[in-house]
Parts: C-alpha cells; structure tokens; sequence
C-alpha cells in the first residue's frame, strides 16, 4: 500500500491495482492550429503540463502502474460526431474542418496525436474516446476489469472539460480517483480552480486532489521495486500453485517433476532428504514415483493454512503454506520460489519441513 498525501485525506493505493490515466494530451489542445485554439483559447498555456505529467508517468512505470492514455477524437467520416457537439459554439473552424494540423480533433490527423514528449508507450493502451469522459463509448472499463484496476490516478487536460467529466463517470462506476492538482491545467485558471475545489468538497464527493509531489512521493515509497500482486501474475502463480498441490496429494510425481527447473541451479530441502539441481531432483521424484506405483489408494491427505502467494513483476514469485496431515496430524511449512521461464512456472528454490508443534490457529 502506498500513501498519498492529498485532499480531503489521505489517498491509500495500490500501485498493481492503480493506473495513471493521462487524459487528452493532444497537439490538438496544446498547439497552436489546432482545436483548443479554434474555440478562442490560447492553447501554449497547457505545455507546461508536459514535464510534470512526464515524470509521473516515469514514476507510476517504475511502481508498476499500469498507465493509459485517452485521446478526444472522431472518425474520419465523423458518423460518431453529434451534430449538437459540431455546432456547438458556433466556431469559424469546426471539429472536422481543415487546419495546419490536419482536420480538427479527427483521428489520424496531426492534430489528434498525443505530443511527441509523452508518445505512448508499446504497453500502454490509448483509449481513443468522442465524448469528453473517458468511459462515454469506449473500452476502457472493460480494460480496466480485465487488468484489476480500482483506482485512478488522473492527470491532463482540460480539469474542468475532459478530466472533470471522466472523473465523474470513473466515480459513479465505483473507481476512487485521485486528480494531480499541477498534472492538470484549463485555458482558465479560476476553472482549473474551482474544478479542483468540488472534487474535495463534502468530504471529496468526487475524490481525492493532490499535487505532483505528494503523488512522486508516495511512488518513490515503493522504492522502485517490481510491483507485487499484478492481476495476471498473481492470479496465474496461484492457479499453478494449487495445481502443484492436486498433483502432490495425489502422488502424481511426473507431474510434480515438471514443475521444477530442469537446472543445476535449483535446490529443494525435502522433510528427509534434499537435492542440489534438477537431476538430483528428477532421481528423488523418480523413485517416489515408483514408490506410489505400488500403493493403492490415497496417497497424501493435507489441508493447507496461511497460503501466501506473492509475485514481484510479471515472472517472480514465491509461495508459502502451513500444513496439516491429515493420516498423522502431522503439521508442517513449505516455501516455494517461482519463476516464469519460456511462459512456464518453474520453481527454482523449495524447502518443506516438518513442525514439532502446533502452529497457531
Ligand atoms: N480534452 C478536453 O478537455 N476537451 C476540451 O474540449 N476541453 C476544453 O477545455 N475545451
């Protein structure tokens, strides 16, 4: 968990479940030409929004945050344009028109693209949306279930246009959002202001504010380690421990010898007996299996307490369980170190041992 400092309390996350959200940071909002500049603004006030919102999203990469993306736009053949939202305005130049950067907030156009200072990564989606909020048809709820984000740290532009309403929708579907009060900015200061202020209203009716530093802060708290427990990680770690366990209390020890690494490098410290590297390994799991050839019935009966699972980036984890016998009421510890090699879960380190005591309920 990580603690930002923010209005109107604390904002507690955490970074495998949080993403960054950078909204509308397009050529379209901060340059001249195009179409924040077509609706009488003076677009140059929003580049100073660069570099802050650039080192967020160094940080929040580093802490293992997901980080998305949103670009304000419509189809060429504007089909996905209301006709309200054309007009509204009356412009001289209006979205679809033709500027120095192309047509205005059309995608494909010049103009559409995000500033090249904060291009997208390879990993991190773009939700191209025709509203101003975020979720108004796109998929970016769907991409935020499938990754297990509940939380939103959000920056871009406008606060009171684009980011104001996105929060409100990210709100009302159930995610808590912290907006970076100087990773946001308006064509007009008291907007930007006041904007901020109703989020924090009421007890944060909207969600939480807080500026750069406090949001740097709390990710450098993390101290640039892997991130722990990302969705995909974690869940496919302890779906593959849980197999590991069928396989063991049923005595299936081809199974179990396709779990280990096939290298000198791994140890495992058995209850009796341990082995340095994998043939050592395949020799022991060789002659159990043998062993189990020959017995009838149940081979191990077990129940577990205190699993932990725990993964650190996307291909490290370890795995940690009590356990019961149920044949002797025997009680016992066993710890797994896993790493994801070629796509598979290999463990690469394993000790069990027997306890002579009870461990606490
Ligand atoms: N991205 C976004 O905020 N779209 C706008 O149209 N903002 C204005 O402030 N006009």
């Amino acid at each position: 968990m990580v603690s930002i400092a923010a209005q109107p309390y604390p904002f507690d996350f955490d970074p495998a479940h949080a993403a960054l959200l950078i909204i509308d940071m397009q050529r379209d909002f901060l340059e001249p030409g195009g179409f924040g500049a077509a609706l009488g603004n003076d677009p140059c006030v929003l580049r100073r929004l660069i570099a802050p919102i650039s080192r967020l999203r160094a940080a929040a990469r580093a802490a293992g945050m997901m980080v998305i993306h949103t670009r304000e736009g419509h189809r060429p053949d504007l089909s996905d344009l209301p006709p309200a939202k054309r007009v509204r305005g009356r412009p001289t130049r209006a979205i679809g028109d033709p500027g120095p950067m192309g047509r205005l907030l059309v995608r494909g156009e010049a103009g559409h693209a995000i500033v090249p200072e904060l291009a997208p990564a390879h990993d991190e989606p773009v939700i191209d949306k025709p509203g101003k909020g975020a979720f108004h048809a796109t998929d970016l709820e769907a991409i935020l279930h499938h990754r297990g984000i509940r939380q939103l740290v959000i920056c871009g532009v406008t606060t009171e246009v684009c980011v104001q309403t996105t929060l409100r929708e990210a709100n009302d579907r159930g995610y808590e959002c912290v907006v970076v009060s100087d990773g946001t900015g308006s064509y007009f200061p008291h907007f930007h202001q006041a904007a901020l202020a109703m989020i924090t209203a009421q007890g944060g009716i909207f969600g939480w504010v807080a500026d750069e530093a406090a949001v740097l802060a709390a990710l450098a708290k993390n101290e640039g380690g892997p991130a722990v427990n990302l969705p995909p990680a974690w869940d496919e770690l302890r779906a593959v421990f849980y197999r590991y366990e069928a396989a063991l209390v049923a005595g299936d020890f081809a199974a179990l010898a396709a779990f280990f690494w096939a290298s000198p490098h791994v140890v495992r410290y058995g209850l009796a007996e341990h082995q340095y590297g994998g043939d050592e390994i395949a020799l022991y799991l060789e002659a159990q299996r043998e062993i189990r050839e020959k017995t009838d019935g149940v081979w191990m009966a077990r129940d577990l307490a205190g699993t932990v699972v725990t993964t650190f980036g996307r291909d490290a984890g370890t795995a940690s369980t009590l356990f019961r016998r149920n044949d002797s009421g025997r009680t016992g510890r066993q710890m797994q170190t896993w790493i994801r090699m070629a796509g598979r879960w290999r463990i690469v380190a394993a000790h069990v041992s027997f306890l002579d005591f009870e461990y606490p309920a």
